[in-house]
């Protein structure tokens, strides 16, 4: 039997299983198993030379976000409302064919903003462009999903394509510690206490992955798909915002009803007639989770005109990358006036996180 007949069987037994306490067991297995014929599935794709790789495009700007929609969503219209650009817009389906990169500049922040072809539902498994414009939200850092006001349901269809690919939306990385040993079987430290799934269950996904000795540690309490997503692996995780566009063409009442139709938060647009469009920029702005670093160059005036912009968490060694290369090496102390720091001016070293709109003094060693 080969890989798609093993995949199929498995869907078989799956769909023929009830979903209940006593079968749980049982079809986290199934389901690690196909994730596992899956992953065997991409590799040899790959070997072949049939990798399907996204647009060629290059990162610029502080961060990258891309229009992931249906054909004739709008996603074009709201790319030049948002950036000036001159993505080409049309009332028929699949005008865009290919990435066109646009750049919104927001206080301070340049946001790369990437319009892509519409993708249908099975762009996963090739159909359309899709698979090639899903790989473009894989490198992506926060991915918008864009809906037409009259069809809100097909929220389902663009989370699950992505899904498929090994994107996560709205999700962080497991939390979970996987040790490898050579004896010993598996032992598992629950920080956390495990709610959503067994102990068993947790071994048993291991061992479908030829995990057969190993130290767990539980840092979250996980989900089975959690786990399968990590041992798996090649999984990426992004942001996302729904956008709901074409609010023009329905009134208040629809509106309304419209929000007990889709499942997360949403922010409704007319790309074409400009509403919400600045709500929208402070959402795309906020979920990037930005922070600005006014330098302060020794002795001399802060800049507080032009701030540096950085994501969140970042430290002294980060803001030094983003500097010069050599930055890192010169580095010698800092002086930090702001949120991070208990008082003004506090001397701190290479590892200290930084807070939005703290003020920096680089002191780079002499002779260097
Ligand atoms: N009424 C209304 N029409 C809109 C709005 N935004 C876009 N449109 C129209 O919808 C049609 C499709 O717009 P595009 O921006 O080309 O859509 P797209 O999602 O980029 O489509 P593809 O590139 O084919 O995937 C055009 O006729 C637009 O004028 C809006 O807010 N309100
Ligand atoms: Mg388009």
């Amino acid at each position: 039997m080969g890989i798609p007949e093993k995949i199929k069987a498995i869907q078989d037994e799956m769909a023929k299983t009830q979903v209940n306490k006593a079968t749980e067991h049982h079809l986290g297995l199934l389901r690690a198993k196909i994730a596992k014929l899956k992953r065997e599935q991409e590799e040899r794709k790959s070997k072949k030379g049939q990798k399907s790789d996204g647009f060629d495009v290059k990162r610029s700007g502080d961060a990258t976000v891309v229009f992931i929609g249906l054909p004739s969503v709008g996603k074009s219209t709201l790319l030049n409302k948002l950036t000036g650009a001159r993505s080409a817009v049309a009332t028929f389906q699949f005008t865009t064919l290919t990435v066109v990169p646009g750049m919104m500049e927001y206080r301070g922040a340049k946001i790369q903003l990437l319009d892509l072809p519409g993708i249908i539902k099975g762009a996963s498994t090739g159909k359309g462009l899709g698979k090639r414009v899903l790989a473009v939200a894989r490198n992506a850092d926060l991915v918008l999903l864009m809906l037409d006001v009259f069809q809100p349901y097909h929220e389902d269809v663009l989370v699950k394509e992505l899904g498929n690919i090994g994107i996560r939306l709205n999700q962080k990385p497991p939390n979970i510690v996987i040790e490898k040993t050579t004896t010993g079987g598996i032992a598992v430290a629950q920080q956390v206490k495990l709610t959503k799934m067994t102990e068993k269950l947790l071994k048993d996904i291991l061992r479908v992955y030829d995990i057969n000795n190993a130290r767990v540690v539980i840092r979250e309490d996980l989900t089975s798909d959690q786990l399968i997503d990590y041992v798996s692996g090649n999984k990426s995780y992004a942001d996302a915002i729904t956008i709901i566009n074409k609010i023009d063409l329905v009134d208040k009442k629809f509106l309304y009803q419209l929000k007990k139709k889709i499942k997360s938060e949403f922010i409704q647009v007319s790309a074409d007639f400009g509403i919400n469009i600045d709500p929208l920029k402070d959402q795309i702005y906020n979920k990037l989770k930005f922070i600005r670093v006014y330098m302060r160059p020794k002795g001399g005036e802060t800049d507080f005109k032009e701030p540096l912009i950085a994501r969140k968490d970042s430290t002294i060694g980060n803001i030094c990358d983003q500097l010069h290369r050599q930055m890192r090496k010169q580095f010698r102390y800092a002086l930090v006036w702001g949120k991070s720091v208990k008082f003004g001016g506090q001397r701190v070293g290479i590892n200290h996180v930084l807070q939005d709109e703290d003020v920096l003094t680089i002191i780079k060693s002499r002779g260097v």
